[in-house]
């Protein structure tokens, strides 16, 4: 067995979590990217290194980016695409040649993650992020009016959903929208208020539908696994989050199944998995433990989270040990994994519930400070238990 190498998010310059805060806590690495540079533009090597100089100079490592987004274009195989895959290359090629050497991407359409609600009361006083499933169906039927979406709903969930949208104030509509909007890359809720647009671009995926989807990764993954190979750069998709059709937009990576298939495609070494409990956690026919173990080999990177869901599939993010996650196989797993691969696999804690002196502050919704070093401290202590006793 080997450890697994303690990393955290930071979201730049701007984050109000400083490179000294998160050497405090306990981690070893940051996990970041160039947030100011545009979606489809080349990172280049000046500006990776002088983020990479920055968290050198705090005593900290980068060693993954998350993420560097995927254009829709390439996502629908329209538009600019190839000139899309052409710059995502030469930006690995870059990360390469100043020693980053793990990309984390996803495959989402439009969103990136969704949640109705963003500080969601704990009986602790604590807040928590929350997927109602009424209230998104409420979003998708009655504000945003999406036309098909009562095709994805039966009769009963369609009511339920009525009378949740009744109930609801015009500002418990707008909050609402912001929430779910929230989840757009970049985490804006600024200036996209405007649900005909969003619409809009909901529209451009009419056509593509999850084979079609499928293969348009496929086709990505088929481009830049021989520069990433030869590079020695290891890519880590990140899955759907959460692992269910939402909007009408097609979804890809939800299931075990869904993994299995895009390793078979494209065989590379290169291609790996970010292995994020919270999203896979959401559903039960997903047996955590036993996907550690199965894609052990090929998990380059490791999100440790864990949600707990009622039977209609509503779910809120848990405590990290807390939730629906067997988090303590899931540990002994990943530590073999990371022991038959030789390789200290980065972990970060991946979200936490709003806390203590973070409960006034403006925080990234699921990353404020110190629900991450709750997180964190309780994965290290798992973590060095399980190291001891199997040594
Ligand atoms: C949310 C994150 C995602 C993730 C991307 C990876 O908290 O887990 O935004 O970074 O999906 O590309």
């Amino acid at each position: 067995m080997k450890s697994l190498e303690q990393t955290w998010r930071w979201y730049g310059p701007n984050d109000n979590v400083s490179l000294a805060d998160i050497r405090q806590a306990g981690a070893t690495g940051v996990v970041t990217a160039l947030h100011h540079i545009p979606n489809g533009e080349v990172w280049h090597v000046e500006e990776i290194q002088k983020r990479k100089s920055q968290i050198e100079a705090a005593g900290l490592r980068w060693p993954v980016v998350e993420s560097i987004p995927v254009h829709e274009d390439i996502k629908r195989a329209s538009g600019k695409y190839r000139q899309y895959i052409e710059n995502y290359k030469q930006s690995i090629r870059n990360l390469a040649a100043c020693d980053v050497r793990i990309v984390t991407y996803n495959f989402m359409p439009v969103l990136d993650w969704s949640r109705t609600e963003l500080e969601y009361p704990m009986p602790d006083g604590s807040t928590a992020l929350f997927f109602e499933k009424s209230a998104f169906a409420a979003f998708e039927l009655f504000i945003l009016e999406r036309p098909n979406a009562a095709a994805d709903y039966s009769e009963a969930e369609r009511q339920k959903a009525k009378e949740r949208f009744d109930a609801m104030s015009a500002a418990d509509q707008e909050k609402l929208t912001k929430n779910i909007i929230a989840g757009l890359p970049g985490g804006t809720t600024e200036g996209i208020l405007d649900l005909r647009k969003f619409q809009s671009i909901l529209d451009t995926y009419h056509n593509i539908d999850a084979d079609a989807l499928r293969y348009n990764l496929v086709y990505f993954l088929e481009q830049i696994t021989p520069v990433a190979e030869e590079a020695g750069v290891k890519l880590a998709i990140h899955p759907d989050d959460p692992p269910f059709r939402l909007l009408g937009l097609p979804r890809i990576l939800s299931t075990a199944r869904d993994v299995r298939f895009i390793f078979e495609k494209v065989k590379s070494p290169a291609n790996g998995l970010c292995f994020c409990t919270g999203s896979f956690g959401v559903r039960p026919d997903n047996d955590l433990p036993a996907m550690a173990s199965e894609f052990g080999h090929r998990i380059h990177f490791v999100h440790l989270r864990a949600t707990r869901r009622d039977a209609e599939g509503n779910f809120f993010e848990a405590g990290h040990l807390d939730g629906d996650v067997d988090m303590y196989a899931v540990m002994k797993n990943l530590l073999k994994a990371a022991g038959h691969q030789a390789c200290n696999i980065p972990m970060r804690p991946d979200h936490g519930h709003k806390m203590l002196d973070d409960l006034g502050k403006k925080t990234n919704p699921g990353y404020s400070a110190i629900g991450r070093l709750r997180g964190l401290a309780e994965l290290r202590g798992l973590e060095l238990g399980i190291l001891r006793s199997s040594s």
